[in-house]
């Protein structure tokens, strides 16, 4: 029996739906998905194993056009990153045109000797004629072995997505043992899931400007009950008491809203204590940005 394995890396500007499609593939809630842009923030494995194959994919953060901070900077060269080890691109567009991602990404996805497949997605709210100037725009600049048209939300045709993978992936071995879904250890997906929160229960800048890290992961085994303590850093004074609310209700919220998704997660009991700390514009700061995992 031969096996085919790879690195299928996926990229696009923010928004587009790379998580959801990663999510829509591996079957499981593996990256944090938001309706607000710039979700992720790091480079995430999800593997797919079957017998004959392992699909390494790579959700990336959407490529930012003009950083604005180091941190997105990080974010970028996260996606970059990807073009020194892609067997296969996916390049995700919810209907947009090929300026939508910086130049330079685009000037190296031409380059780009791999297969890549054109993934429009948002299928089910582009019309026509929009799907149709996307298709003719990104295949008049990229040389694209397929095209697909898809919902990744509604799981319309992400079969063929798999399909058309596993046609353009070589033969080769298993990198990753059989039973690994992800690089990245529960406590990364613990304190995106609390991120995911910030990102739905606060507005403006304060999801853009907030880290979370999770201090302490205690597994108490007779009680089937996880003790989990996560620091929320924000880059301003001003902005923890926003992130606290009146009268600690707004972290109230966040806490219990974070804790139910981190054991639906976890599928275990979780008891979640949340801090607020402030670190001055941490997202501007190279030594921070290393601590919180930013490594590129
Ligand atoms: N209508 C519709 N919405 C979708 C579809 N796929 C994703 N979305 C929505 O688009 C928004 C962004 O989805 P994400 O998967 O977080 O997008 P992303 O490309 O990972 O975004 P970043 O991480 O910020 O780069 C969410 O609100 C999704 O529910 C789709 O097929 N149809
Ligand atoms: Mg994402």
């Amino acid at each position: 029996m031969t096996h085919k394995s790879g690195f299928v890396n996926i990229i696009g500007k923010p928004n587009a739906g790379k998580s959801t499609l990663v999510n829509a593939l591996v079957g499981e809630n593996m990256s944090i998905i938001n309706s607000k842009p710039q979700t992720t923030r790091h480079r995430i494995f999800a593997i797919i194993n079957s017998d004959d194959f392992q699909i390494i994919l790579s959700d990336t953060p959407g490529l930012i056009k003009k950083p604005a901070y180091v941190m997105q900077e990080k974010m970028n060269r996260f996606a970059y990153s990807t073009f020194e080890d892609a067997d296969v691109f996916l390049v995700v567009t919810d209907g947009g045109v090929p300026s939508e991602i910086p130049d330079s990404a685009l000037k190296r996805l031409k380059e780009s000797a791999v297969p890549k497949i054109l993934i429009v997605n948002k299928a089910d709210q582009l019309s026509d004629s929009q799907i149709e100037n996307s298709i003719h725009e990104w295949e008049k600049e990229v040389d694209f072995c397929k095209t697909l048209l898809i919902s990744a939300l509604h799981k319309i045709n992400t079969g063929l997505v798999l399909h058309h993978i596993l046609e353009n992936l070589k033969e080769g071995p298993a990198w990753y043992p059989k039973d690994q879904i992800t690089d990245k250890p529960e406590r990364f997906f613990v304190s995106e899931i609390i991120r995911n929160q910030i990102l739905s229960l606060y507005h403006q800048e304060i999801p853009y400007s907030t880290e979370v890290i999770v201090t302490s992961f205690k597994e108490d085994p007779g009680k089937d009950l996880v003790k989990i303590h996560a620091e929320i850093i924000v880059s301003r004074k001003s902005q923890k008491p926003i992130i606290i609310g009146k009268g600690g209700a707004g972290i109230k919220q966040l806490g219990i809203e974070s804790r139910k998704g981190i054991e639906a997660f976890l599928e275990r009991r979780v008891y979640l204590e949340l801090f607020v700390k402030v670190k001055d514009n941490w997202r501007d700061d190279e030594r921070m940005l290393r601590e919180f995992g930013y490594s590129q």
